[in-house]
Order: structure tokens, then sequence, then C-alpha cells
């Protein structure tokens, strides 16, 4: 056990640095995150071995932020995000400040949940590609060196590669098996399920994937080579995928800056009515955009995608027959505009649900229903289905061809559709079947609503910790007498809806705002940051 206060030492916490594990993990400037990597490697063995050995994530990334931040998040064995007893402990074994302090801790955390230290712990590591990946990973190295955990490093990976394997280790030989744990499985089963659910239908044009100058950029590459040829199906042009230069990542490129900016990376060479979407950093996310025939720039974000997937998901479970035993529901956050919100409930007549921000969420909430559809409006999500639904679609008998028809292509999508976390390039293959299918082009599929104008501001305050929400983050209940004043400001614009909350990620308050028009949505937002600065 002196080894972990070795390891503690070998990787020294700066002083007066707080830590906190928060929506993505902990994540802040690579050059401080030394003593916090090592303890997650101690804490990601206790997580694993306080489930009987089970095989546990960590994740180096920083995502969208820019390159000289990193960050780390640890997986459950079944590919979610950890579980919130353990962020808090990850959160208070980073902040002891000294080595006895961590290995004291450590050793009440293995009194807490009378975990045998002779039992093996399991710890699969990956990295994206950023320049203090490497140096990040000899320090989680060193604290599962320390705490005795077996390790699987899969080197360069996209976030949800990684989750994939995590949940492939802990499924294989059991009923639920989810796949091959190696980087060849996650191709080989997602180019497979993508050629099958096309069911010969070839999507119109090409595709311009943005791949953010990230890791997305060669495991898009080698996702490519288990497509169909693209005279079959998809023709795919790969850009921004310069790993080489690891200061270009995210870098006017990637779906944070398109989403973020409203407008197309300036190296893009589109013309109207192409097809393109830009990954993030860790591509666990995705935003597609055009430009229309007025040459103006038309975004695709994460609510389009959640649409798009679930009304032609309610399409295929309708004509396979099974419209009465399964339900398709909506997880959204309160980012998610008006309109989308409206088409889903009166169009697509679908049930809606609205959780807090970040993805753990929207999963939690996604996970009680048969198939639950759920995005952030920035693009990151996925399509869950309950082992019950899954049950029910294996076994279900189809009546006549075009059911049958309809039945395949679900399957299909069950398969191309990686349920262990939101993944932008299984959501890519996914939309791209969905609009062969139904014959659109980003046109048509922009034409489904009009969104409401909307601004999302960040506003620096003194201290972002008193403000408290309720109603999954719609409300502000402190600071007392915010939200009545902000209340009066919506009721002065047409179709207004605003809301503040403090930021999960970044030392600020971010303030939403829509309304019938630019200027009025505009107006709103600047108002509504008045009040809360
Ligand atoms: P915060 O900083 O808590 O708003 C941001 C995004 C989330 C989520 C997390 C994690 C917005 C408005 N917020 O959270 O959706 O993606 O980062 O990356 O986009
Ligand atoms: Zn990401």
């Amino acid at each position: 056990m002196s080894g972990i206060v070795e390891a503690a030492k070998a990787h020294p916490a700066p002083e007066g640095l707080v830590y906190t594990y928060g929506t993505a993990g902990f994540r802040t400037k690579a050059e401080v995150l030394d003593s916090v990597l090592t303890r997650v490697g101690l804490v990601a063995a206790l997580r694993s071995r306080s489930l009987k050995g089970k095989w546990i994530g960590v994740m180096i990334t920083a995502s969208h932020n820019p390159p000289e931040d990193n960050g780390v998040k640890l997986v459950e064995p079944l590919g979610n995000m950890l579980q919130e007893e353990w962020e808090v402990i990850s959160t208070k074994m980073s902040n002891k400040a000294t080595p006895e302090d961590v290995h004291e801790y450590y050793k009440e955390i293995v009194a807490q949940f009378k975990i045998d230290l002779e039992s093996p712990a399991r710890v699969v590591v990956a990295r994206d590609t950023r320049a203090s990946g490497a140096h990040l990973l000899g320090c989680v190295q060193d604290g599962l060196k320390a705490a005795g955990a077996e390790v699987k490093d899969f080197g360069y990976f996209t976030t949800p590669q990684l989750h994939y394997v995590v949940r492939c280790l802990n499924t294989q030989g059991t009923k639920d098996a989810y796949g091959e744990p190696t980087e060849k499985g996650y191709y080989e089963k997602f180019g497979a399920a993508f050629k099958t659910a096309l069911k010969g239908k070839k999507p119109s044009g090409s595709l311009t994937v943005d791949c953010a100058n990230g890791v997305g950029g060669p495991k898009l590459t080698e996702l490519i080579k288990h497509l169909p040829p693209k005279e079959e199906a998809l023709e795919i042009h790969v850009i921004n995928d310069n790993v080489v230069k690891p200061e270009a990542l995210n870098v006017d490129c990637g779906a944070d800056f398109v989403k973020t900016n409203q407008r197309a990376p300036p190296s893009s060479k589109a013309g109207p009515g192409d097809r393109c979407c830009s990954l993030d950093g860790d591509a666990d996310r995705i935003v597609y955009y055009f430009k229309d025939s007025s040459n103006v720039f038309r975004l695709l974000d994460g609510d389009r995608i959640a649409t798009l997937v679930a009304s032609f998901l309610g399409d295929q479970v309708r004509l396979a027959g099974l419209a009465d035993s399964l339900k398709i529901g909506v997880v959204q956050t309160a980012y998610a505009n008006g309109a989308a919100t409206q088409y889903v409930i009166e169009h697509l007549k679908l049930k809606v649900d609205c959780t807090p921000t970040g993805v753990k969420h929207l999963h939690h909430a996604a996970e009680k229903l048969d198939v639950g559809v759920y995005f952030e409006a920035n693009g990151h999500g996925t399509v869950i289905f309950s082992p019950d639904t899954l049950d029910t679609i294996a076994k279900h008998e189809p009546k006549n061809t075009g059911q049958a028809e309809a039945l395949d292509i679900l399957r299909a999508c069950i398969n191309l559709i990686n349920q262990s976390v939101g993944d932008a390039l299984s959501d890519m293959l996914l939309v791209e079947v969905v609009l062969a299918h139904k014959n659109w082009g980003p046109q048509e599929w922009l034409s489904t609503y009009t969104d409401l104008p909307n601004r999302l501001l960040k506003v620096i305050v003194n201290d972002r910790k008193i403000f408290e929400t309720t109603d999954a983050e719609r409300k502000l209940v402190k600071p007392e007498g915010v939200q009545t004043a902000i209340d009066k400001e919506v009721q002065k614009v047409r179709q207004g809806r605003s809301f503040a909350r403090a930021s999960g990620t970044e030392d600020a308050v971010r303030v939403y705002a829509e309304a019938a028009t630019k200027a009025e949505a505009e107006d709103l937002a600047r108002k509504v940051a008045e009040i809360v600065k």
C-alpha cells in the first residue's frame, strides 16, 4: 500500500487549486492535471473492485475545449457515465492535500464499500489526440499500477469507442454481448449495420465531415474502410483531420465552433445544398449544416437530429406493426428550441421529457422509455432501447412483407446506434440512413419546422454558485426575486422563453432566450443578462 503514497508523491497536487468532477468529468488546463489523473487511476481501480472486477473505462479528453486543456472521465461497465456517488468520491480524492491523505482516503473507500483488495481490478484507458495526452496517461498508469489494476490501453480512441469497448468487455459471452471489444470490432459492427439499414438505398450526393482536427479524423478514415463502397452507398469527404498539429484541435472548426458561431468552418468549400457535418474533438457530438439556395448558412443541430430520428423510428415501429406495444419518447434539455419541442408533441405526437443539462440526466430519463431518443441541442445524444423493447423487436413475427421490411430496418438501426453513449460517427451513419430512406436532402430536413430565433449568452458573475434552479433548470429559486424579474421581461415579447443557470463546465452563468423575432430574442437575452449580472 505504500505504493499509493509513492504514486501520489510522484504527482503532487498544486497548492490552492480545487478540482470538481463536473458534468464532463475533470476538465481544466492540462498542466495542472497530473495529480488528478494519478488519483483517478486509484479511484478507477477501486470502482472496478467494488463491482467485482468489472471493466471500468478512463478516457483522457477535453472534448471541444482548446488544445491546451485536457480532462478525464470514468466510464461505468455498460458504458454509462460514472455513478454520482463515485463522482463525489473522485472529487474528494482529487482534493486531498498530501500523499498520506490520499492513502488514508483510499483506505476509507475500501472500508466504506467493503472492498477486497486481493480481488481483481480491471481498467481500460484511452485518450484523444491532445499533446498532453501521453504524459497524462503516464500519470493515470502510475495510479493504476499502485492500486494493482490490470490495464488495457487502447491508445487513441474517440470517447464513444472507449464506451463501446468497456460495454463489450463486460458483456462478452452473455446474452447481452454488445460486440467484439476491439477497435476493429467497432468498425465492423457499425459498418455492417449501416449496410443492412440502408437496404440498398443510396444517400444522395456526398457528405463532407469536419473532424475538428481531432481523433475523429483518423477513426472516420478507418470506419470508411468498413462501409460499403461509395459507388453503392455514401461518399464521404473527410476534412480538418490534421492530428499531426495538435494546436489545430477545435480551432476554427468542429461542432462547437459551428454551433456557437452559427457558421461553417472557414476552411469549408461546400456549395449550396451540399450536406456537411462537424464532429467535436473527441467525436461524441455532431451537428449538420448546409448553405441554402440563397447561400445562407443553415444549422441542423441536435434538436433536428432528434426529431428526424424520432420520426423515422416512429414510422418503422408503426410499419412493423409494433405501434401498440412500443412507445417512443424524446428527451431534451431547456436549451432545445421551442419549435422542436412543439414539433415533437404536435406533429410527431410523441412524449417529450425535459431534464437538466448534461447527457447523464438525459440518458437516465431515456432509460425509462421503451425507445428513448435523447439529444442536447449541441449535438450530443443517442437512442436507447429498453431490454423489454429489444426483446419485443427480436421476437416479433411480421405479418406481411411490409412489416418484415420495417422490422429489418428497425433491427439494423438498433445495431447502428451506439447505445452506450452519444457517438458522432454512429449518429452520422444513422442520419444518413434516415435521409436515404426518406429520400431527403438537408433542405427537406430543415423544412420540417422553423426554429424560433434564439440567443445564448455567457455572463461572468461574482459567484455562480448562488444561482439555484428548479424545474429542469428552467426556473431560478435563488437569488430571490431574479426569476420574477426574468418572467416580467419574458412577458414583453411574443413567444418569449428565457432562463438562466450556472454552467457546470465554465465559471459563468448561461442565459438562453428565444422569441418570435431575432430582435426580440436578442433583446430578451440582453435584458436577462443584465438581471443576473
Ligand atoms: P454547461 O457548461 O453546464 O452549460 C456544457 C453544455 C452541455 C454539455 C456540457 C458538457 C450547453 C449550453 N451546455 O454544459 O450541453 O454538453 O457542456 O460538455 O451547450
Ligand atoms: Zn465531446
